[in-house]
């Protein structure tokens, strides 16, 4: 059998090189030799290890040396000095040679970065939980390598259905796998508030009951949230946490019904509609309470953004939105992190350094983003038509919402983030976020059969260079990856 070969990878490399007849054999006495000195080289030796134990059966010690043979990961500061200048935090490269594979990197998340590509020049079966008696072959040559993005993300929505931290430790796996290096936890909206805040009680009491269609809904602590991060952070995956602000807010209204405008009460909410709630923008009470949930939410926080959202605040005027979001900005800023919100932002003063993240479809809002860009806000590509994977895919079952049509593979494949939105300058675009958004998923079956087989495809968008992308190429690149998926027991959409 012919092994995997480097332009097989996904996302695509940037440059490979095979060398015709050369091949190296994964066998059971390789070792995994790492920089000495190096705790974090170490590390990423042992989680290569523990990658191709199960199938291989073999022992595969690591150990910290400067042995050049079996498997090397080697720390080295002239890598991106090269040929490839700018290869940043995340390049990195790999030779494969008839004694063994060497992975360099200037830093930590390059050599991960390597491990994710050599375990995809290894036999499908890597993939297997249980044993497997194949040889483990992979085809000789070199590649160069690095992102074109610095931003590459994955928003999960734990609110409208809740999701375990368990649950969401299996998404940062399949990120890592595809050289993704953000996780966005939508952890607050009308149906839940997810994360446990001190001091705030009903928050996770009533305001965590319920979910879409009425099951029991659920909340993490703030330490299982530490451990998701904790869990993202040795993947190289940084968590940005959203808390939904001021609309998508009902359940925390619920929670502490003195935080709307006029003594109303509120109820539970479980279904699907959009745009209802708000906190009451004059109420100084509100800026109280986001004063505290940011501030617990910063300080859990190790990564640079808090997202606030900002989205679909309908029920209130472009004043009185503006209002809000100029006093919301400056809480993320007092806490020392930098705003991340949805587009909407972008028509109400984003401050200095602020982030947003373009989710509608058919390039809605472009002139009001492209404005923004232009003023110096940075712009993170989600675009609805084509990496929301909550939507129904073209053919076959009718799994997903349908509201920016339907996403076909093909759809979620091919479009360009850097001249999507016409006027936003190509320097602005700092990356690109794929998302699940939870209406209608109620099992990791239906997230799964969503995000598979069209996250890679993100991936590509984020981490390929421009000219790597061409549909007719990528497809049986995609169709080698399902074979992994069958192994490792992942569910896919089996259609388009
Ligand atoms: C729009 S995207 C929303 C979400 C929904 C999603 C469903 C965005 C910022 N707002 O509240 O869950 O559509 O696809």
């Amino acid at each position: 059998m012919t092994p995997p070969a480097f332009e097989g990878l996904v996302p695509a490399p940037l440059r490979a090189a095979p060398a015709p007849g050369v091949t190296w054999t994964l066998g059971p006495d390789t070792r995994i030799h790492t920089s000495p000195g190096s705790a974090e080289a170490a590390r990423i030796g042992r989680y290569l290890a523990e990658l191709l134990r199960p199938a291989t059966g073999f022992a595969l010690p690591v150990e910290e040396s400067d042995d050049r043979s079996g498997i090397a990961l080697v720390l080295d500061a002239t890598v991106g000095a090269g040929d490839v200048p700018g290869d940043g935090d995340e390049g990195y490269r790999m030779e494969v040679a008839a004694g063994g594979v060497v992975v360099r990197a200037s830093h930590a998340a390059g050599l991960f970065y390597g491990v994710q590509s050599l375990r995809q020049v290894l036999p499908a079966q890597i993939e297997s939980a249980t044993r497997v008696d194949a040889a483990w072959v992979v085809a000789g040559g070199s590649l160069t390598d690095k992102p074109r993005y610095a931003y590459r993300g994955l928003s999960l929505d734990i609110a409208r259905h809740f999701f375990t931290p368990e649950e969401v430790k299996r998404f940062v796996d399949d990120l890592a796998r595809y050289k993704f290096n953000h996780l966005h936890l939508h952890l607050t909206d009308d149906q839940g508030w997810r994360i446990a805040i001190d001091g705030r009680p009903k928050l996770t009491g009533v305001g965590a009951s319920t979910q879409v269609g009425g099951g029991k809904g659920g909340f993490w602590t703030q330490d299982d949230y530490r451990v998701v991060v904790a869990y993202a952070a040795d993947r190289f995956v940084t968590v940005v946490p959203e808390i939904d602000m001021p609309g998508h807010t009902n359940a925390a209204l619920v929670a502490y019904p003195e935080l709307g405008c006029d003594g109303k009460t509120y109820k539970p909410y479980t279904g699907t509609q959009v745009g209802f709630s708000s906190l009451c923008v004059e109420n100084e009470q509100v800026y109280a309470f986001l004063d505290e949930v940011v501030g617990q939410i910063a300080a859990l926080t190790p990564g640079p953004y808090v997202h606030i959202g900002g989205d679909e605040a309908h029920t209130l005027t472009p004043a009185r939105y503006k209002a809000f979001m100029a006093r919301a900005q400056k809480i993320v800023e007092k806490h020392g992190k930098q705003v991340m919100a949805w587009h909407q932002l972008a028509g109400a003063a984003p401050v200095d350094g602020a982030v947003l993240e373009y989710w509608n479809s058919s390039a809605q809002d472009a002139s009001e983003v492209a404005a923004a860009a232009k003023a110096g806000a940075k712009v993170v590509m989600a675009p609805a038509d084509h990496v929301y994977l909550d939507m129904a895919y073209a053919g076959g079952e009718k799994r997903g919402v349908t509201w920016a049509g339907t996403v076909s593979v093909k759809q979620s494949y091919q479009w360009e983030p850097s001249t999507h939105l016409k006027g936003v300058p190509e320097d602005a675009v700092v990356g690109v976020e794929a998302a699940l958004w939870g209406e209608t998923i109620r099992s990791m079956d239906d997230a799964e059969y969503l995000v598979y087989p069209r996250l890679p495809g993100v991936a590509e968008a984020a981490w390929s260079p421009r000219d790597a992308r061409d549909w007719d190429a990528y497809q049986p690149r995609l169709a080698n990856q399902k074979a992994r998926w069958d192994l490792a027991g992942v569910n896919y959409a089996r259609h388009d």
